[in-house]
């Protein structure tokens, strides 16, 4: 061996590699061979398997999306139930409201009608009291009235829109004691006491009917059926005579400080 060249000894090296990656290689070749057709199993059950999950995920994304339209639509008709219960609710609660402004609007118009009513009247007093006023001096006061006499001639329609004009009207006698006031001023006058409207039904200027009287005897008379307005006759305790509204006397105004309706 000492005797080789290196030549030599390298050529035998490669030799014996060789060799022995040729034996290598017989060794491993029939095991690969084997080892190929061992493999499609595991990746066959590997691909079945993954199927298998892919199969079940879609089943299961399948069985949720299932469940939760289910829940959609309970939660739906939940949600409606609610909604008709609410709109019941809105529908009542519409007709109350409805009931309610039908009544405020009947009260309205009820009250509106009172205070124009009630405007009206104040007014009437207010320009009666401003007359009032203007002729107070001329006025004398007696029980709850002021009253206006004079002698200056009229017929009965003239004296009582006089009285009118000072805020007052012809006289209406309530009680015994306004007659006898009435009776010491010794005046011949008319009073506010008429049957022009039906008669023998003797109504005072307000439209209320007698309730004390001081005809004279055998008055009212009507005579010649045509004597409709009352006149006051002094110095008799019975005064009153029916005499016909064209003739001329003096009257007598009176402003009640309370009104005759409230006089009780
Ligand atoms: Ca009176
Ligand atoms: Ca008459
Ligand atoms: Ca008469």
């Amino acid at each position: 061996m000492a005797e080789l060249d290196r030549g030599e000894r390298v050529e035998m090296m490669v030799d014996i590699y060789e060799s022995a990656g040729a034996v290598t290689l017989q060794d491993t070749r029939p095991q690969r061979t084997g080892g190929k057709s061992g493999s499609r199993r595991p990746r066959l059950a590997a691909l079945c398997l993954g199927l298998l999950c892919a199969l079940l995920l879609i089943t299961n994304i399948l069985l949720y999306m299932h469940y939760v339209h289910g829940k959609e639509n309970l939660d739906f008709t939940a949600e409606r139930e609610s909604l008709l219960s609410r709109i019941r609710n809105l529908t009542e609660e519409r007709d109350q409201l409805k009931n309610s402004y039908q009544n405020l609007t009947e009260e309205k118009i009820q009250l509106n009608k009172t205070l124009t009513e009630n405007y009206r009247n104040l007014h009437t007093t207010y320009i009666k009291s401003l007359a009032m006023l203007s002729h107070l001096k001329e006025w004398e006061k007696f029980g709850s009235s002021y009253y206006y006499f004079t002698s200056e001639g009229k017929t009965w329609s003239e004296a009582r829109q006089d009285c009118r004009d000072r805020g007052a009207d012809l006289v209406i006698i309530n009680s015994i004691e306004e007659q006898e006031f009435i009776n010491k001023k010794n005046k011949y006058v008319w009073i506010g006491l008429s049957d022009a409207e039906a008669e023998g039904q003797w109504k005072w200027v307000d439209g209320s009917p007698l309730t004390i009287e001081f005809w004279k005897d055998h008055e009212p008379s009507n005579t010649d059926a045509n004597e409709d307005c009352a006149t006051f006759n002094p110095n008799t305790q019975k005064t009153w005579n029916d005499i016909h509204c064209s003739c001329k006397a003096g009257w007598i105004c009176e402003f009640p400080l309370i009104y005759p309706q409230e006089i009780h």
